[in-house]
């Protein structure tokens, strides 16, 4: 799938270890600070994706799949597939590569999309990186394969964090010469044969700013598919630029503006208004990066507020403003881990409740989303616009003038009040009609252009011309 076809796509992450086990079990005990194997399969994905698309997802993201360190150490095991030894034989742990092969079937079969996660930068291997025993790994058996070993002991420079290792003397992460022919050949050929024999359709890249960046114009072309980078970083002028390397990355400059704006009443509205426009303008195209409140390297967002209408408001913005939408599993039933290990929680202890509030918000969003995709051609392309805050406040609208969806997202809470907010620049005439899909009201804009938006509890507000909401699916409509 090209990357302007998944401009249209929404995503589930989840970690397959932790998603869904075989046997179905809704209770089987998964000690997180062990960071053991807990059970999840493919198969268990396969006989779960009824969860993931009843709430409108259109793509599933996993976790990687490749043969990992087989060691359990004091940083536990390889259950998130990010050590592997052997790049070609699929993880045991999850199943077999026939599992994934239908797996990609079960998920196509429903017109959806598969998206798999892949690291090129190094290895995994138990113990301290001066003393690797390089004939463990498969192909890369010799320490000629790899960059000599040294830590990186500055993350502002960018020679350290290209060239030298990740990881710890507990759990090295042996660091591929990604510069020689050799390695690249075994990379691009390896990736391409990936999306053949598992009729993958997109890929999300671990450690891309730890290669340097002409590698990924050669693994893009290999892959064929939409490539969605992961680059650690919140400066756009750091992070924008990969985007001539792969076709999106994730969007982390706005996730620390967007944390901040939103986990308290008192955090910066006016930081995430500019950082909007920071990227608009450093980013060649902000509709293909990926957008996210959640994941499993950073503390969930219900561990930093149990505020429910804070929640739904971070996850409106997820959907509404510019870029691919993706939730981490689990987001969904709020749950509240903070750091790895905790935020890595098994999700089928939630016996898969389909009717927890933000399950519900969230599939409102998605369909929504769909809405605004089917109406206006160029809702997806145009680009999200700030367009009114005050210190609690954002209004957002996203689309054709005339037919844009407007966003109000406020910091304050449940504990928030019920106002109208008149809005002026949102785009629309006097006289015209919307609807706010969350609580199915009706707004009409006055003969002044004030367009009254009513607000309660902190909860977000999302309108569309109230002529769209017929057959929508949405406010009791059919
Ligand atoms: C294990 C343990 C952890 C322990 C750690 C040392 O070792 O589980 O408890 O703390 C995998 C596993 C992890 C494992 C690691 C290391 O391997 O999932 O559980 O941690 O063995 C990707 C994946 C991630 C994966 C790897 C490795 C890479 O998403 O799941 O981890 O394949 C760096 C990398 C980034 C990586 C992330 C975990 O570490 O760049 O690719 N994620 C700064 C640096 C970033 C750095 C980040 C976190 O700190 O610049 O490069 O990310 O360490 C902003 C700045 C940023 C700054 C942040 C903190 O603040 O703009 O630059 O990021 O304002
Ligand atoms: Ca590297």
């Amino acid at each position: 799938l090209s990357a302007a076809e998944w401009r249209s796509q929404s995503i589930y992450f989840l970690l397959t270890d932790r998603f869904a086990r075989t046997d179905g079990s809704t209770s089987a005990s998964c000690d997180l600070s062990q960071r053991a194997y807990c059970g999840g399969s493919w198969q268990g994905i396969i006989d779960h994706l009824d969860y993931i698309q009843g709430m409108g997802f259109t793509a599933v993201w996993i976790t990687p799949i490749t043969k990992q360190m087989p060691q359990t150490t004091s940083e536990g095991t390889g259950f998130h597939g990010y050590w592997q030894q052997d790049i070609y034989s699929v993880n045991p742990n999850f199943g077999t590569a026939d599992d994934i092969k239908a797996l990609s079937n079960a998920i196509h079969d429903r017109g959806m999309y598969l998206m798999i996660d892949v690291v090129a930068n190094h290895m995994g291997y138990n113990g301290p990186g001066a003393s690797t025993d390089y004939s463990v790994f498969n192909p890369f058996n010799s320490a000629s394969y790899f960059h000599s070993y040294c830590p990186i002991s500055d993350y502002n420079n960018q020679n350290l964090v290209e060239n030298c290792w990740l990881g710890d003397d507990t759990v090295s992460l042996t660091d591929l010469n990604t510069q020689s022919d050799q390695v690249r050949n075994v990379w691009y050929s390896w990736v391409k044969d990936l999306v053949a024999n598992y009729t993958v359709d997109g890929l999300r890249i671990d450690t891309v700013k730890h290669v340097e960046k002409d590698f990924w114009t050669g693994y893009s072309q290999a892959a064929g598919v939409y490539t969605l980078g992961e680059v650690l970083h919140g400066d756009p002028a750091y992070t924008c630029p990969y985007q001539g390397y792969v076709d999106g990355v994730f969007n982390y400059p706005i996730y620390y503006q967007l944390l901040n704006a939103f986990k308290s009443s008192s955090g910066s509205i006016s930081s995430l208004v500019s950082m909007i426009n920071s990227v608009s303008s450093d980013c060649k195209d902000p509709t293909l990066l990926g957008s996210f409140i959640e994941n499993h390297d950073n503390p969930r967002f219900p561990s930093y507020t149990s505020d429910m209408s804070q929640a739904k408001s971070v996850i409106a913005y997820v959907f509404f403003a510019d870029g691919i939408p993706t939730i981490y599993s689990g987001q969904e039933q709020h749950y509240a881990g903070a750091n790895d290990p905790y935020n890595r929680e098994a999700i089928w202890l939630s016996g898969y409740a389909t009717d927890s509030e933000l399950y519900k918000f969230i599939t409102t969003a998605n369909k929504i989303r769909k809405l605004a995709i089917g109406k206006d051609s160029s809702y997806l392309t145009t680009r999200n616009n700030a367009f009114y805050t005050d210190s609690n406040t954002i209004a957002m609208r996203k689309g054709s003038s005339g037919s844009q969806v407007i966003t109000v997202l406020s910091n304050s809470g449940s504990s928030g009040g019920s106002y109208t907010l008149n809005l002026n620049n949102h785009g629309y005439s006097s006289g015209a009609q919307l609807v706010e899909i969350y609580t199915c009201s009706s707004v009409q804009v006055d003969s002044n252009g004030n367009m009254p938006v009513p607000m309660a509890s902190g909860l977000p507000r999302v309108l569309v011309p109230s002529s769209w909401v017929t057959g929508s699916g949405l406010c009791g409509t059919s």
